[in-house]
């Protein structure tokens, strides 16, 4: 059986979770609630010395983070449907879409980091706008042209899928007032992929 460390808030292990769905593995795996707002926890830092979750202890021991490349492993364990495309074009689109996406979450993050692990006298505004900026690009490019799948949404609309979740989640879902086709996307999205709503964080 696999490990997985993860926190259902977490929208990186969200997005390995509905890999897992997707994949037919997740029956494989267990997945264990971990608390990374501590100072430090030391059942994270073994598995991942970042301190970061998700990680995964597969059988043999061997330790994989981070969403990215947890992903693309459990992609490895079955043929379809195929989440990183081989080869090619459709491998460099989908890998910058999630890129795209998860600098969504990372901006996203830190701007809840910022209130989280620092004193309310140090909170820099002129540093929130420019991580808010990144977040206000990149779904305006997205917005233009929302990335449509063929067979099966792959790795890229999975971690588009779980950015705007977070946004929805953390963010007041702001970005729903002036982004009416992504909003559409993410309701194409949750019917074809039944594990974004099953991984759906619980209300804090
Ligand atoms: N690039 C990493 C980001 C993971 C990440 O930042 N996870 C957050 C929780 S959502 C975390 O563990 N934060 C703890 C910390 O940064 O100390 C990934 O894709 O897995």
């Amino acid at each position: 059986m696999m490990k997985l460390l993860s926190h259902p808030a977490s929208p990186y292990g969200r997005k390995v979770k509905i890999a897992a769905a997707m994949k037919g593995v997740k029956s494989q795996i267990e997945v264990i609630t971990v608390d990374t707002s501590l100072p430090t926890n030391p059942e994270i830092n073994k598995a991942n010395p970042l301190g970061k979750i998700p990680a995964l202890i597969v059988d043999g021991g061997a330790q994989f983070y981070d969403s990215h490349v947890i992903c693309e492993y459990l992609d490895s364990l079955a043929p379809r449907p195929v989440l990183f495309p081989a080869t090619g074009p459709d491998r460099w689109k989908t890998l910058t879409l999630g890129a795209l996406a998860d600098g969504i979450l990372d901006a996203a993050l830190l701007l809840v980091y910022e209130k989280r692990f620092r004193p309310e006298e140090k909170w820099h505004e002129p540093w929130m706008v420019r991580q808010r900026s990144k977040i206000d690009r990149a779904l305006d490019i997205l917005e233009q042209s929302p990335p449509t799948w063929a067979d099966a949404p792959d790795y890229g609309h999975i971690t588009t899928a779980c950015a705007l979740g977070y946004l929805d989640f953390r963010h007041e879902g702001r970005w729903r007032t002036n982004h009416p086709k992504l909003i559409g996307w993410l309701d194409a999205f949750s019917k074809a992929v039944p594990a974004f709503e099953e991984t759906r964080p619980p209300k804090a």
